[in-house]
């Protein structure tokens, strides 16, 4: 809870037993009070479900694959006012919730960035390539926006990050991405509609066990980059095509 508002913290799963407990228990314990950890098992041909219910999440099934797929199931199915993305491999600490959670009193969504050198801890997954090709991706975001919203962003792959139910509710109809580039396919919804998108550093560690699926070794990080350049222009595209949904009235403000 924060602020009288419950929260939901949302994890895609693609075989991660060896580390979802673990994360799953940061959450339900550490930082701040979370009401429910939502756990989308995709598919795992491993103890990866059983693990992360043993640790108090709720686990739900998606069969369609991909890390988009699993991230949308486990947003419809959230039942928070605030709904937290994070990653089943324990790279991000549930501690860092509370410095982006305030935020989203004056945004709708809230994005880590990954790429504060300071903040990448010994060992993790943020080789040169992966750090300045999120940084230029980034940039390109921030230049295709520029006219419109004139975001200050440094990463586009972290799936850390929080944003209010209405948020989602609004974003929701709009995204098709399944895999990976739901990340800025996320972000470039939300400048479409003008909705306002904060970025702030997060902690980032090494992977606590198992196998990374979309950024482990060159020709990996290539494709990922490749699908998400792709889905970002895509948006821009779509967005000046399509007349700004109207936004809803703010609180207390009556309806004309
Ligand atoms: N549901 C689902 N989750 C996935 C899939 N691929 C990756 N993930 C999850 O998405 C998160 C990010 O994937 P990860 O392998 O850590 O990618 P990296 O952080 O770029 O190295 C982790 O929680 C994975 O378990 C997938 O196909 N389906
Ligand atoms: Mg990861």
């Amino acid at each position: 809870m924060y602020d009288n508002r419950t929260i939901s913290v949302v994890i895609p799963a693609y075989n991660e037993e060896a580390t979802i407990g673990h994360v799953v228990h940061d959450f339900r314990t550490n930082g701040l009070y979370v009401d429910e950890v939502v756990v989308v098992d995709n598919n795992c041909r491993d103890r990866t479900a059983e693990v992360a219910a043993a640790a108090g999440a709720r686990v739900v099934s998606e069969a369609r694959p991909g890390y988009g797929c699993a991230l949308r199931r486990g947003l419809d199915e959230a039942r928070g006012e605030i709904l937290v993305l994070t990653e089943a491999d324990g790279s991000f600490r549930a501690g860092d919730l509370k410095k982006m959670v305030v935020y989203l009193e004056d945004a709708g969504l809230v994005v880590g960035t990954r790429t504060t050198r300071q903040m990448v801890q010994q060992g993790a997954n943020m080789v040169k390539l992966l750090r300045w090709g999120n940084v230029v991706v980034a940039k390109i975001l921030e230049l295709l926006w520029y006219f419109s919203c004139e975001p200050r962003l440094t990463d586009v792959g972290c799936t850390y990050r929080c944003l209010t139910r209405e948020t989602w509710q609004r974003i929701r109809p709009h995204l098709r991405a399944s895999g990976p580039s739901f990340s800025p396919e996320m972000m470039a919804e939300v400048l479409v509609q003008r909705i306002r998108l904060i970025e702030v550093p997060v902690n980032y560690l090494p992977r606590m066990g198992g196998q990374s699926k979309h950024s482990a070794g060159w020709t990996k990080i290539l494709r990922t980059a490749r699908g998400m350049l792709g889905t970002i222009l895509r948006k821009r595209w779509e967005g000046f095509r399509r007349a700004p949904d109207p936004a809803p009235a703010p609180a207390g403000e009556a309806t004309p």
